[in-house]
């Protein structure tokens, strides 16, 4: 297994990277939520804002819960958190509040996102314990109300699916190619992208991508994001690793919380035994690997990805997956990359078909160190702090030299520098 990465950065190094990220976190600050990026991403969006908090709470635990309450300040009557939060209406970004016509208290998309607010929260309580409870019995039960949403509309036989790429986060990964190739996006409204005038095109998903992610929009407005008529008619219904192993993982760390708090928990442990049986289904022998499976075409994808790396995290353990870890990461000098390098469709450049995520990384390092592989989540930590110490705070990063790619002054990759990579102790 390689052990150490390209670059190590020198203390003033650190130092001055240290305050780079402080800089970033604050720039991008709109007072109680944080935006991705300056330009590019002008909104709310829901896991971000999750890692944004653990940024926060490295200098400031009340600005840290004070991101959370304003992310569930714009959950739905169905439980369901948004996965942008449009506070103030920005042209520099495409589609707007108008064609998502979400229905929530904020205005707001209609899909939510991965839900990594638990485990986050569970950290930044346990940080703040000391001084009070207070802000974790508010945010409790919407955070249930959320699963809850997950469980009721999202499971299948304990697998949780994406109803757009968007859902998973990894908008563009090889995992959607079968489900998005059956969409027929004839019909869909008229548009204009914002993206590619922000970041070079090669780096982004293609015009065939938007037309399906703009159909299926239209898909969910037309029907007024209604879940049941959606869960019947939607053609895209994909089970997802990463959804999955993040939303297994958050319901075992709001189960402790709740037993902390005197709550009962019940429910959430048999959210946790149904999941715990779905995830297995998730492992496809055809590439001794965890894989995206497609509900409407009864098909795995066949895509080794970096969210196959969340079993650990999902609290899973499979020497299979350590294989293709140590296979992959001696393949590159900046993983994790977000496909199988192997693969014919990964792409160094573009998007979630090939380049590393510093948020991704994260994840996958604390599952592998909770499940005590502590020279791989060294690793991992390696990685992402050579990355980052060549080319700053990118959103992602070209895994095969460490470039850095899409939108710049990144909010996570801020926040994950101050709460993970550049730690000592490598706890996020
Ligand atoms: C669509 C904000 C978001 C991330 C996603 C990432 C990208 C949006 C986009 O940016 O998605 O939600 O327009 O490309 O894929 O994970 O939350 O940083």
């Amino acid at each position: 297994m390689q052990t150490s990465p390209a670059a190590t950065a020198t203390a003033p190094e650190m130092q001055a990277l240290n305050k780079a990220a402080l800089k970033i976190l604050h720039g991008n600050d709109r007072g109680d939520y944080t935006v991705p990026t300056h330009g590019l991403y002008p909104y709310q969006w829901n896991w971000d804002s999750a890692f944004a908090a653990m940024g926060f709470a490295q200098i400031d635990l009340d600005r840290a819960w004070r991101e959370f309450e304003t992310l569930f300040s714009g959950q739905w009557d169905n439980g369901m958190v948004p996965h942008i939060l449009f506070h103030q209406v920005d042209p520099g970004y495409f589609p707007g509040p108008d064609i998502w016509g979400g229905h929530g208290p904020i205005p707001s998309s209609g899909i939510s996102q991965p839900p990594v607010a638990a485990t986050l929260i569970r950290r930044i309580w346990e940080m703040d314990k000391a001084r009070s409870d207070r802000p974790l019995r508010a945010l409790f039960p919407k955070l249930v109300a959320w699963h809850r949403w997950f469980m009721k509309w999202r499971c299948e036989d304990g697998m949780i699916c994406a109803s757009h790429p968007w859902e998973s986060g990894r908008d563009n990964a090889p995992d959607w190619d079968g489900a998005m190739a059956a969409i027929d996006p004839a019909g869909v409204t008229p548009y204009e992208r914002r993206d590619t005038t922000h970041v070079d095109p090669h780096m982004r998903p293609t015009r065939q991508d938007y037309d399906r992610y703009i159909w299926l929009v239209d898909l969910g407005r037309n029907c007024n994001w209604d879940e049941a008529e959606l869960k019947a008619t939607n053609p895209f219904r994909v089970a997802d690793p990463a959804l999955s192993f993040i939303l297994l993982r958050a319901n075992r760390d709001l189960a402790e919380m709740g037993q902390a708090l005197g709550l009962d928990t019940s429910e959430i442990s048999a959210w946790i035994t149904l999941q715990e049986a779905g995830v297995q289904r998730l492992f496809n022998p055809a590439i001794n690997a965890y894989d995206a499976f497609d509900l409407r075409q009864n098909r795995f994808a066949g895509s080794l990805s970096n969210a196959s790396f969340l079993c650990w995290y999902g609290g899973l353990e499979n020497p299979r997956m350590g294989q293709h870890f140590d296979r992959i990461m001696q393949a590159v000098s900046h993983g994790v990359p977000s496909h199988d390098p192997e693969s014919p469709r990964f792409d160094r450049k573009r998007y979630w078909r090939g380049p590393s995520w510093a948020v991704m990384n994260t994840l996958i390092g604390i599952g592998l160190k909770d499940q005590g592989h502590d020279l791989r989540a060294e690793l991992v930590r390696a990685h992402t702090r050579a990355a980052i110490s060549k080319s700053g705070f990118a959103e992602y990063f070209d895994p095969l030299d460490g470039s850095p790619a899409g939108g710049e002054a990144f909010t996570w990759t801020a926040a994950v520098w101050l709460s993970w990579a550049a730690k000592d102790d490598g706890r996020v």
